[in-house]
């Protein structure tokens, strides 16, 4: 029966992981996968997170099922979080939300309603994305067409050659995934007058906007890094929302995400959330519990939101201040290669412009874990490594 099978290649960046916890040298560093870590190395669980914890364990009375959309009140605390508090969408009668299994169970469920119900549509993705998007769209027959979105050459963003490939291939129908903010894997943003630009041609070409708000909080602010998000929002007919709690409540392992749609009217709104939950119920029946339990909880007592916003804060600003340091160091350090780019970038990533040969050498001489495509994930610099890895960069860059 199995005989044919061929063992197919995992994730990339989760083979790093494991190359790295295998390596043995004391000086090993790993900018591989996008998980926060501390100044320590360590990813820890908030205080927030911990509190809340003990709360539930005191309070939680029953694991009976909960129904496909997750924990009924979950649906405001996604909207609050990802939409503002005093948005006009609130009370319109025009969004629904459901608790999924992550930002990618998000992503499934959307693909699935996508796949069955918008018939011919295709899925315009950011050259580069995140590498899941495509296998998940793929996995539900949804094709999949890259837009020009980095330069390799200025570090920076192909704005002008994203809109004009959009604007001569993108067809009536078709869905346009747009990262929120702290893009991966570049940590190159669309700025907010871009977003107005996009949302304009959303509505003119008559396409489906899907944003993926994996790292909110950790560009600018919680609510600053939806600011492109929350203008489409505002203008557009139809939308859907794919949204993560696994890095900013740092419950990676909970899978803990919400999908949103919105509607031009209450009735169209309620028809899709009815056909999201088709799909939810066939693709794993309804999310695991805990985490939004524990989101639910902190987000319902001012006290341990304040604090969770505090931590929020904490993580962004040990980011940023890490990117002016690395620019700095690098500069330092003699390279020859301008880095300043590092510290206009967002988010957990930064694109590094380092060339496959570099990254290799990286690895095989020094230790230094990054991603084949030069991505690195700043959380994993330190204040004890930094030096280390700027030496290492300017050795291999020369
Ligand atoms: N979207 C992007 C762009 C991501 O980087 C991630 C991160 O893993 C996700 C979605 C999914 O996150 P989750 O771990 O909540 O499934
Ligand atoms: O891009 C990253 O590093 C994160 C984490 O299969 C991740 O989004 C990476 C690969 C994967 C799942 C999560």
């Amino acid at each position: 029966m199995f005989k044919h099978l061929q063992v197919v290649p995992g994730d990339p960046l989760l083979a790093l992981i494991i190359a790295h916890q295998k390596d043995t040298n004391p000086k090993k560093i790993d900018l591989g996968v996008g998980v926060y870590k501390d100044d320590k190395g360590k990813t820890p669980i908030l205080n927030s997170i911990k509190k809340a914890e003990a709360i539930l364990l005191e309070q939680e009375e029953s694991k009976s099922y909960l129904g496909i959309y997750g924990a009924a009140e979950f649906e405001a605390i996604i909207q609050d979080l990802i939409l503002g508090d005093n948005n006009p969408i609130l009370g319109s009668g025009r969004i629904r939300s459901t608790q999924t299994p992550g930002g990618t169970g998000a992503l499934k469920v959307a693909a699935d309603f996508i796949s069955a119900n918008l018939s011919g549509a295709r899925l315009w993705v950011s050259d580069p994305t995140w590498g899941n998007h495509e296998s998940i769209f793929n996995s539900a027959g949804v094709e999949v067409i890259p837009y020009p979105y980095y330069d390799p050459a200025t570090n920076g963003l192909r704005f002008n050659d994203m809109m004009s490939k959009l604007e001569a291939d993108a067809k009536e129908g078709d869905v346009l995934l747009l990262h929120a903010c702290c893009h991966n894997p570049t940590g190159i943003d669309l700025q907010l007058e871009q977003w107005k630009v996009i949302t304009d041609f959303v509505k003119r070409r008559g396409l489906l906007p899907l944003v993926d708000a994996a790292y909110q909080g950790f560009g600018d602010g919680l609510d600053e890094d939806m600011a492109g998000l929350r203008h489409m929002a505002a203008n557009v007919d139809n939308m859907l929302i794919a949204n993560s709690f696994s890095k900013n409540f740092g419950i990676y392992r909970e899978r803990c995400g919400g999908l949103s749609v919105i509607a031009t009217t209450t009735t169209e709104a309620d028809a899709a959330f009815s056909i999201i939950g088709k799909a939810i119920r066939a693709n794993y029946s309804m999310p695991p519990a805990h985490g939004a339990a524990v989101v639910y909880t902190i987000m319902s007592r001012p006290e341990l939101k304040a604090e969770w916003q505090q931590e929020v804060a904490e993580m962004r600003n040990r980011i940023n201040g890490l990117r002016e340091k690395l620019v700095m160091k690098l500069a330092a350090s003699g390279v020859s290669k301008d880095f300043s780019f590092i510290k206009d970038q967002r988010g957990m990533f930064s694109y590094s412009g380092l060339t496959l040969e570099q990254v290799r050498r990286l690895r095989s001489d020094y230790a230094i874990y990054i991603a084949d495509t030069g991505r690195m994930s700043v959380a994993g610099v330190s204040d004890d490594n930094i030096d280390y890895l700027c030496e290492s960069i300017a050795k291999v860059v020369g």
